[in-house]
């Protein structure tokens, strides 16, 4: 015996559940993948990216994850697909039509299956789930709701639409609120209730807290099935050293006067998880989060390769 919990079915290992979005989340549920056995592990995405072009239904989120748990994402960027080809983004360039947003040839087809799917009916749930199944996944993703939510920041120059802010306008303007448009007609999905019913381990990746965990945990339903489980809980910083590892986390602290360090974070999640992972190099911030009530842990969490986020799953299971 190894001293690890045991899941219902014999297993040492947990069954886990990983609130996810943009890459720090895809990465964290590549290393939790490897780190469970088949099956064992399911990824509630966020959707509050997702937006409509060119009358296609992209969801950046689901399809990092989809990429990276299938090994296809491309290595640096994150997003989209290795090998990639821009054919279709040259010929819509020659057309006057928007390119502010690269859609590879190969991830073209992603969304051209998506789409339909959708217009004859299917769930977004079910739709991924399709993908996730031709790509070969045994780890479930799951959307975080199956109807359609808006991440919108208010600005001063507006109210801007998450990818408008994000990929348009380079992530330049000061954020001072975040909406999710269309949240209250969401509902948590039967799948994601049976995900979290069954989770002993639920984990929040490393993932921007207002724009990736935030919109997951504001869906009606989803919030409370969390509370209620008795799943071990843990949150993974994103901020390392008072800074973001990708993306606008720490301005978006800032900005919404929050104080810009994985503790700032670790206030955002007391109540909701009962452990809080800090980078090696905020040790110095475990006494205050244990006065918030809750578990500091101390690892290294910054996921550079495979070998790094194995590594940093691993310490997750680990009670
Ligand atoms: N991010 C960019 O910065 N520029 C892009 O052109 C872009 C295209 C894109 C296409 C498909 C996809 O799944 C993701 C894409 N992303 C792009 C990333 C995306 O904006 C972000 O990963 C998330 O929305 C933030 O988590």
């Amino acid at each position: 015996m190894n001293g690890l919990p045991r899941s219902g079915d014999g297993s040492p290992e947990p069954s886990c559940v990983l609130l996810s979005g943009g890459v720090g989340g895809a990465r964290m549920a590549a290393g939790l993948q490897e780190a469970l056995p088949p099956g064992r592990l399911s990824v509630l995405g966020n959707t509050g990216d997702d937006f409509e072009l060119l009358g296609l239904r992209v969801c950046p989120d689901l399809d990092t994850l989809l990429y990276t748990l299938a090994g296809r994402a491309h290595p640096d960027q994150g997003w989209g697909l290795q090998n990639e080809t821009w054919q279709c983004m040259h010929a819509l360039e020659e057309l006057g039509a928007p390119c502010w947003f690269q859609l590879g040839d190969r991830d073209l087809a992603t969304h051209l299956v998506r789409t339909e799917a959708l217009k004859q009916g299917r769930s977004l749930t079910g739709v991924t789930a399709d993908l996730a199944r031709a790509l070969g996944l045994k780890t479930r993703v799951l959307p975080m709701c199956d109807e359609a939510v808006g991440t919108r920041l208010r600005t001063r120059e507006g109210l801007l639409d998450f990818q408008d802010y994000f990929v348009r306008r380079g992530q330049r303007d000061r954020v001072l609120e975040v909406e999710f448009a269309g949240i209250r007609q969401a509902r948590a999905t039967r799948e994601v209730l049976e995900a979290l019913a069954q989770a002993e381990l639920v984990v929040l990746a490393p993932s921007n807290p207002f724009v990736s965990i935030a919109p997951i945990l504001a869906v009606p339903g989803l919030g409370q099935a969390l509370a209620q489980s008795a799943a071990r809980k843990i949150a993974v910083s994103p901020i390392v050293g008072g800074r973001a590892l990708k993306g606008p986390a720490a301005a978006m602290l800032e900005s919404m006067g929050h104080e810009v360090s994985a503790l700032g974070v670790a206030r955002l999640y007391s109540g909701v998880v009962d452990e809080f992972v800090l980078d090696l190099e905020d040790e110095h911030l475990a006494p205050a989060v244990a006065s918030l009530g809750m578990m500091p842990r101390v690892l290294p969490t910054v996921m550079s390769g495979p070998r790094e986020r194995l590594a940093l799953a691993r310490a997750l299971i680990r009670p």
